[in-house]
């Protein structure tokens, strides 16, 4: 057996550390936040400490043959992770975490990190669970309206990213007294240019359309008397290149503060990671959630956290505007997987 402790800056990055060097046969021992001792740790940012084990197998060699004990050990670990997935569980199965995770959409490594050493879902199983699921999923990070002024908001076609935009700026303008300045890099479709002027006339805030990136420097002085600059852009098909490389520029020059990537939480686990996979080259984004409230499974959201390791900002839930938005706090995600427990 092979042991080894992993110190990396959140969970999904220890996650990574583990796999790429034991596999995925590891098991995760211990978890841990740590911070550095003395007055020096107090401004610095904890770190995780993970211990996991997997068990030695000698390297293989090329020439080395398959034997059938291999093939039967392989077959038994397949038949046990698809018992899970297809139902044909024994009640045993069906009472432990690692079950209810999988069984929930909870992409397998995240499973076995939320759950290990928790055995039922009773008040302390609920209690650890709901601590793990914090931690990975870390504290919502909200808008900076201090030191931040271009807001970039993108993500693919109808998710919510115009609508979440005339929420966060509602309620700039409405509860933090802001100076807001909306402009839109969407300018395919007319419907969508006008869609943003509604929402600029009820709240008495500009709305400019920019169609390059030149016309987007040229406004800079204009920036100058805002508090915030909220950028929305076309949704794009994460399928098509060429806007995606238009977005590439646009991004590579737009010089934002800071960037949004929308996701809906109704979108498939695999289709999100294909997304996530995409739009890999905006590098420092935060990912923000919508609808919420379409869907009662939030397993997609742990496991595009799991897929980026970006932060989680906002959850939005429901068409009305400004209210339908709230800080994406890990509360929301635990009572839906412990609900009926
Ligand atoms: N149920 C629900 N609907 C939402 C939510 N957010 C947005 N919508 C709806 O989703 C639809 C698309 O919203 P938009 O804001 O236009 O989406 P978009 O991402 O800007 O769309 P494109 O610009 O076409 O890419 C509208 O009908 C919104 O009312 C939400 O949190 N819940
Ligand atoms: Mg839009």
């Amino acid at each position: 057996m092979k042991v080894k402790k992993y110190i990396a800056n959140d969970y999904q990055e220890a996650l990574r550390m583990i796999k790429a060097e034991m596999g995925s046969n590891a098991v995760i021992l211990h978890q841990n936040r740590i911070k550095e001792k003395g007055l020096k740790g107090l401004f610095k940012k904890s770190k995780v400490e993970v211990v996991a084990a997997v068990e030695d197998f000698p390297p293989m060699t090329v020439k080395e043959t398959v034997t059938k004990k291999d093939i039967n050990e392989l077959k038994n670990l397949i038949k046990n992770m698809t018992t899970y997935k297809n139902g044909h569980d024994t009640q045993e199965q069906e009472k432990t975490v690692v079950y209810k995770l999988i069984n929930y959409g909870i992409e397998k490594e995240v499973t076995q990190l939320l759950s290990d050493g928790i055995d039922d879902l009773d008040n302390n199983g609920i209690k650890i669970l709901k601590q793990r699921i914090e931690a990975f999923v870390g504290p919502p990070q909200k808008l900076n309206t201090e030191k931040n002024k271009k807001i970039l908001f993108v993500g693919p076609t109808g998710v919510g990213k115009t609508t979440t935009i005339a929420k966060i700026a509602s309620n700039l303008i409405l509860n933090e007294n802001k100076k807001v300045m909306l402009l839109t890099a969407d300018i395919f479709r007319i419907a969508a240019v006008e869609q943003l002027k509604t929402y600029g006339e009820i709240l008495g805030a500009p709305v400019k359309i920019v169609n390059n990136i030149f016309e987007l420097h040229r406004l800079q002085p204009e920036f100058e008397k805002y508090d915030v600059v909220l950028i929305d852009t076309a949704g794009r098909s994460h399928k098509d290149e060429t806007r995606i490389n238009e977005l590439k520029t646009f991004i590579k020059y737009a010089n934002c503060d800071e960037i949004y990537l929308c996701l809906s939480a109704t979108t498939k686990s695999e289709d999100l990671k294909e997304v996530i996979r995409k739009y890999e080259f905006v590098g420092n984004y935060k990912l923000l959630f919508t609808k919420l409230d379409e869907t009662d499974n939030y397993s997609s959201i742990l496991n595009a956290i799991y897929y980026s390791g970006r932060p989680i900002s906002y959850f939005t839930i429901g068409q009305i505007v400004p209210d339908d938005i709230t800080l994406a706090e890990s509360d929301i995600i635990v009572s839906s997987i412990v609900k009926g427990n």
